[in-house]
């Protein structure tokens, strides 16, 4: 649950302190239990559970204050169910925002109903951070684009129903760019290769040969691509720096706990001063990145048609924070802390990937440092 404290900020409205106590009452009562042996099974039983329970809803609203909400509660439990939520609002984002209003009837409603598993193919193997140095290829033929090139590190490869794939249409970087929605089942378009990481969940690389799709299937104006990537990412870089606080809330509250009954020196773990000092510095950070988080999803909810330098703050400072909890946690927590089993050793390994995806830690400086330089 997010705190009661925390739901009293003036930046939330009933109806988010509404949505926060519903989705704790059904996350509660509800029957998903991951495995890591079958991340496939997993991140699908979560999507249809979400959608049986109307909580997709929200990521095709994209009330970015509800998106955080539900992202901090779910991360708290399970990576896979936050994983699973996320990619069906990440996968469907530049169609809410950009698309129109035949692809929004076609692909939404799928994905709002769990029936539907969205993904988001942006990166390839030389073209992560710098955008505009992607390759892939989408050339106009007729009434149609034929597809040429890889992506990798995409999430929910090999298991998503469509794809949002940008791809160069002209040569000239980041204004060459656009953005198209492909079937997953579309000739020429294959999973090469699934990726194993050290927090498991469905990741591929996807190849695109010779792919020929609708011109209909473009989101936005030839040339946009970019500037939708940019805008998505606005939106949901956020929801990362949400997910990191849950994680971090969770490795902190088993923290305290543990701290309180493991004795040693004659006296509980939490009556020595570093133990306190390290309680401390986690409870700081816990909730300076809330504040961060939920200023971002405020301040886009409120209508901004930028929140560039809020979101990278939020992404920036949670998911660094979040990183140094859960190594704090496996710190106190001794050998019992690297145990294969250990809430915290899992919560370690979760963690570790949300300070790359979605604009790493160094992209978001970059981001914060522009957008200082402009506001004077
Ligand atoms: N929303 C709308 N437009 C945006 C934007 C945003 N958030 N950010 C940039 N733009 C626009 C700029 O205004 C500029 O438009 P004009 O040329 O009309 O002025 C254009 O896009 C190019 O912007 P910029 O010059 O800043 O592009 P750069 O190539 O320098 O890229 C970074 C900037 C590094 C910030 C960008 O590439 C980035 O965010 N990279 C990380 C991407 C990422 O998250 N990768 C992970 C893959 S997803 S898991």
């Amino acid at each position: 649950m997010v705190p009661a404290s925390d739901l009293a900020w003036p930046f939330f409205d009933d109806v988010h302190r509404g949505a926060a106590t519903a989705f704790a009452a059904w996350l509660t009562g509800v029957e998903v239990h991951d495995d890591e042996q079958d991340v496939d099974g997993s991140v699908r039983a979560w999507v249809r559970a979400l959608g049986a329970g109307g909580w997709l809803d929200a990521c095709a609203r994209l009330d970015v204050r509800t998106l955080c909400i539900v992202r901090e509660m779910l991360a708290y439990r399970s990576a896979l169910a936050d994983f699973a939520f996320a990619m069906q609002g990440l996968g469907s984002g530049a169609i809410t925002l950009f698309g129109t209003q035949a692809l929004r009837r076609r692909y939404l409603a799928p994905v709002v109903a769990g029936d539907a598993l969205a993904a988001f193919a942006l990166s390839e193997r030389e073209a992560g951070s710098d955008v505009a140095a992607l390759t892939t290829a989408a050339v106009r033929d007729g009434d149609a684009y034929v597809l040429d090139g890889e992506k990798t590190w995409i999430s929910n490869a090999g298991i998503a129903d469509f794809y949002v794939v940008f791809a160069r249409t002209a040569p000239n970087g980041a204004k060459g760019l656009s953005a198209f929605v492909v079937d997953a089942r579309t000739p020429g378009c294959e999973v090469t290769a699934r990726i194993e990481t050290i927090s498991p969940h469905p990741l591929g690389t996807l190849r695109f040969t010779g792919c020929r799709i609708p011109a209909a299937q473009r989101i936005g104006a030839e040339g946009d691509g970019f500037k939708i990537a940019m805008a998505t990412l606005d939106v949901f870089r956020s929801t990362v720096g949400a997910a990191a606080l849950g994680f971090a809330r969770r490795a902190y509250d088993e923290t305290r706990t543990h701290v309180a009954g493991r004795r040693l020196f004659g006296a509980p773990l939490a009556a020595l001063q570093l133990t306190q000092a390290a309680i401390a510095e986690m409870a700081l950070d816990i909730d300076a990145s809330a504040l961060l988080v939920y200023r971002a999803a405020w301040t886009k909810d409120a209508g901004a048609v930028r929140v560039t330098r809020e979101a990278a703050m939020a992404k920036l400072y949670a998911t660094e924070a979040a990183g140094r909890i859960c190594d704090r946690a496996v710190q106190l927590f001794g050998g019992r802390g690297v145990t294969r089993g250990e809430i915290v050793e899992r919560l370690y390994r979760d963690v570790r990937a949300l300070r790359i995806y979605e604009g790493a830690s160094e992209v978001q400086k970059v981001v914060i440092a522009r957008a200082s330089m402009e506001v004077r």
